[in-house]
């Protein structure tokens, strides 16, 4: 089980992309962007329209596994303003059952500055918590920060052939999560946009199907034209 210390908080760090902080019993996921598929169809490009659907069944089954006291969502948890009238009404019981059931916190991202009304949970720009900063967009100089926005993803090179995964970023004082949304592109976090935020270097920690595994800096490879989608 992979575990980290961040500042005073022991972070367990799951294979979904969630963050579990058991001391608080805390479930943390960034950019769930719901509703990216919608919002692709509006712009003529389209994509299977059931991400929605998956992130919501991806974050009942962490919810039912962890049994958290309460669920931060780091921002972007809507993919735009829109997000909120284009959930079909099954995809909107399924979020408020979630929201009413736990106390769900909504974290302001740069998609959703104020997330849809309607559909549960309080709202905040962050959060501090026992030491620990929570918030959508990594700051400067922060010692106990956890944060989004990035969508982490790392390439590990391999004698054969490399595997291309999401990934949390980490040097024990911050604490970048991957994006948990289904359809979400990513960035390497060999780009300065993401290495530039570890001074001292940094270890990157990939999503495998059941479990994250961490890699050494040496041994990751640059994404062929990684860019943030
Ligand atoms: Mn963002």
């Amino acid at each position: 089980m992979a575990a980290i210390r961040l500042a005073s908080a022991m972070l367990r760090l799951d294979a979904s992309g969630a963050v579990w902080w058991a001391a608080q019993r805390m479930l943390v996921m960034a950019d769930l962007h719901l509703e990216t598929g919608g919002a692709m169809a509006r712009r003529g490009t389209l994509l299977p329209p059931y991400d929605t659907h998956a992130t919501l069944a991806r974050l009942e089954a962490l919810v039912a596994r962890y049994r958290p006291a309460m669920v931060v969502s780091l921002g972007d948890g809507f993919h735009d303003r829109r997000a909120g009238e284009a959930l079909d009404p099954a995809a909107r019981a399924r979020l408020r059952a979630l929201t009413d059931a736990v106390d769900w916190l909504w974290l302001a991202g740069n998609h959703d500055p104020e997330p849809p009304p309607g559909l549960g949970g309080r709202t905040a720009v962050m959060l501090e918590c026992d030491g620990i900063l929570f918030r959508h967009h990594p700051g400067n100089g922060a010692t106990g920060e956890v944060a989004g926005h990035l969508h982490p993803k790392a390439r590990l090179a391999g004698a054969r052939h490399s595997l291309s995964r999401p990934c949390f970023v980490e040097d024990g004082r911050r604490l970048v999560l991957p994006a948990f949304g289904t359809f979400t592109g990513g960035l390497d976090v060999l780009d300065p946009a993401v290495s530039g935020l570890f001074a001292e270097g940094f270890d990157a920690w990939l999503c495998g199907e059941a479990r994250v595994f961490r890699v050494p800096h040496d041994r990751l490879a640059r994404e062929p034209g990684g860019g943030l989608r």
